[in-house]
Parts: structure tokens; C-alpha cells; sequence
């Protein structure tokens, strides 16, 4: 039996190596809410993955912290006791959508229960793999010999696959580049859900260049237009924003409007969710692939565990921890050995926070009994 004892939130702006530009915007810091569990004199450690404005999601650090705190909380004070954390989705339930505010809880909970098994997370998540395949985002940069060197950069290290953001104006041109600098490349391309109808002939374009797929062309909770897109295209589909829940995923294939999907575990709701969808994606033999939303080490972590998972055979958007901050807040940072990234085998997500560089970084917190 696990019980909670006390929940903490840490709000974190943390410095980005480099600016992060995607269709919807750029991040030049990133802000970070962590969210820690105590049971047994245990603490575990989640990350909500909402940023800073509603741009990816509706959701945000705000209001991922109201939820919490105004919510969630007294939700968890009222059910202090938890045999395993997929029993935390149910205590939930009553609060609809908020799955970032959600999950971070859930992460926590599922840190907690490996670290008082004094066992690695991947191995109570049925994970089969000792390293995950390392790919890695590549922002929209200002000018193409830029791109070029970013990505050259990023295959010298060894990533296995490079995924170019684009949007219109920024698409068809950098892939051509890129394809003809680099003709074997593992490439794929995300729009962030930046195009529509009236851009099918770009998307015919892209089609032409041996991509791995192209990840959320249409709206952000669209698909109905991404299962016809889905026709007209030779290239997989791979949707993102849209798989907002299992059942999102099912309806999705059941449409026919994405062959892949990417997994991020905040936007789905948590762990639990993300092994529904990964036991639907075994039985109708969708590939997945681990979706990233530039987190620290707690995130990162998380996301490295569930990679393991033998649903997931795509590389992900799991990158060298360098590859985001110069000093992030959990030890051991993650480091790429021959393009994969090694699953941490200590207790629980298997990562250190460093409270040291947690406060410096931390700019708003607070604790409750629960
Ligand atoms: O669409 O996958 C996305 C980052 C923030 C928000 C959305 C996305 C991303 C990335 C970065 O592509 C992936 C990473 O963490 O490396
Ligand atoms: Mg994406």
C-alpha cells in the first residue's frame, strides 16, 4: 500500500542552449512545473508537460497548477491510499480533460511505487529494452545553410532520426535540402497542425521525399480531415495533438487518419492511459513512437521507461539531455551511446532531482499535508 503523505508544486524557468521555433511559436526559456508525492518517506517526482502559453495544448503551466492545487489535491486527500497508481485515473475521473495536470500527479505516483519496490520503472511497466533509439526535433531555423549545419551536427552524434518542424514557407524547401545533403537520413517532418485543404499541393510535394512520416499536418483536434488527407498521400500520418486519450486513438484508427502515433504521456492523461493505447497499438499493429515537450530530467525520464515498451519501434523524440539545457535539475543528465539513450536502472525513474539547482531555478512553490 502506498500512502500520500504530502504533495508539493515547483514552478521552474529553466534557460533553453538554443531557441525552440515551431509553427505555433518560439521558447526561448522553458518553463517547468514539478510535482512531488511523499509516501513511506518516499518522494516521487512528476513533470507536467503543459507550457507556457496555450499553443500546443489549451492547457498550461497555470493552469496545470490551479488544477493541482484547487483539484486535484483535495481529490487525493480524500483517497489517500493507492494499491498501484492506474488506481489514481479513477480517483480523478470526476475532473474532466486538465490530462497534463493530471499525468504530472500520476508520474509521481508511479515513481514512488518503483522506488519503494527498490526497482527500475521500465521493469513494472512490462519495458524489454536496455537502451531506446535517439531522434531528435529540429526547430525551424532562420535560413538553410543553418538547417543544414544543425543537422549535420545531430547526425555526427549519431541520432537516428532527424524531424524537421515546419510550416508554410518553411517546408518543402528545407526538406529538398536536406534530403539532397543527406539522402539516407531517417527523416520526418512536424507541422504543429499549421496547414489545411487549401495546402494539398505543398503536402504532394513533401510526399515525394522519403519520409518516415509527417507528423500533425491538420488542426489540432482534428480526424475526420487527416483520415481523408491520409488517402491522398503515400507517406504515413503520424498524429500528435489529436490523441488526446485511448479513445481518441481508437477512433482515430478505426477512421483510418493516422498509421502512427506519437505517445506523450502528459497529453494522454498519464502512464496508464499511455499503456491502453499501447496494448491497442500491439493488436492493431500501429507503430508508436514517444513524443518529447523539451522536459527536464524528471520528464525525460519518464518518457526514456515507457520507450521501452515493445509497441514502441520507432525512434523518439528523446534526446541527449545537453541537446536542451546546460544544467538541468536531475542527475545523471541522459547522454547518447551509439544513438540510443541508456534506460536508467536505479529505483523508480532512476534520476536525482538536484535540490541545489531545483530552488535556483524554482520560481514559485508550495507544500501541503495531505
Ligand atoms: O510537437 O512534438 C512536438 C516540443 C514542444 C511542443 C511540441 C513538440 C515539441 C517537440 C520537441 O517536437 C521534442 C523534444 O522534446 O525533443
Ligand atoms: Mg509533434
Amino acid at each position: 500500500m502506498i500512502r500520500v503523505e504530502r504533495l508539493s508544486i515547483f514552478l521552474l524557468e529553466l534557460p533553453l542552449v538554443a531557441p525552440f521555433v515551431t509553427s505555433f511559436g518560439e521558447e526561448r526559456t522553458k518553463q517547468a512545473l514539478l510535482v512531488s508525492l511523499t509516501a513511506d518517506g518516499v518522494m516521487g517526482w512528476g513533470e507536467c508537460v503543459a507550457g507556457s502559453g496555450p499553443w500546443y495544448s489549451w492547457e498550461t503551466v497555470e493552469t496545470a497548477r490551479y488544477i493541482i492545487s484547487e483539484h486535484i489535491r483535495p481529490l487525493l486527500s480524500g483517497h489517500k491510499t493507492f494499491s498501484h497508481p492506474s488506481e489514481l485515473p479513477v480517483v480523478l475521473a470526476p475532473i474532466r480533460g486538465h490530462a497534463m495536470a493530471k499525468a504530472a500527479v500520476e508520474g509521481a505516483l508511479w515513481d514512488i511505487y518503483a522506488r519503494l519496490q527498490k526497482r527500475p520503472l521500465w521493469q513494472l511497466l512490462g519495458g524489454a529494452r536496455e537502451a531506446v533509439p535517439a531522434g531528435v526535433s529540429v526547430g525551424i531555423q532562420p535560413d538553410i545553410p543553418s538547417l543544414l549545419a544543425a543537422v549535420e551536427g545531430f547526425l555526427a552524434e549519431s541520432y537516428q532520426r532527424i524531424k524537421l518542424k515546419i510550416k508554410p514557407g518553411w517546408d518543402v524547401e528545407p526538406v529538398r535540402a536536406v534530403r539532397a545533403r543527406f539522402p539516407d537520413a531517417l527523416l520526418s517532418v512536424d507541422a504543429n497542425a499549421a496547414y489545411g485543404w487549401a495546402d494539398l499541393p505543398t503536402l504532394r510535394e513533401l510526399d515525394r521525399y522519403g519520409l518516415l512520416m509527417i507528423e500533425q499536418p491538420f488542426s489540432f483536434d482534428d480526424l475526420l480531415e487527416h483520415a481523408q488527407l491520409s488517402r491522398e498521400l503515400a507517406t504515413p500520418i503520424c498524429l500528435d495533438e489529436s490523441i488526446t486519450s485511448a479513445r481518441r486513438a481508437r477512433e482515430a484508427l478505426e477512421l483510418g487518419a493516422c498509421r502512427i502515433i506519437n505517445v506523450k504521456q502528459g497529453r494522454v492523461g498519464g502512464v496508464t492511459e499511455s499503456l491502453d493505447i499501447h496494448a491497442l497499438a500491439l493488436d492493431k499493429k500501429i507503430p508508436l513512437w514517444c513524443g518529447g515537450m523539451l522536459e527536464t530530467g524528471v520528464g525525460r525520464a519518464l518518457n526514456v521507461h515507457l520507450a521501452t515498451l515493445p509497441g514502441f519501434t520507432l525512434p523518439h523524440d528523446i534526446s541527449a539531455t545537453k541537446r536542451y539545457f546546460r544544467e538541468d535539475i536531475a542527475d545523471p543528465p541522459f547522454e547518447l551511446k551509439d544513438g540510443h539513450i541508456p534506460v536508467p536502472q536505479r529505483p523508480g525513474l532512476g534520476v536525482e532531482v538536484n535540490w541545489d539547482r531545483l530552488l535556483r531555478a524554482c520560481t514559485w512553490s508550495r507544500t501541503w499535508k495531505l
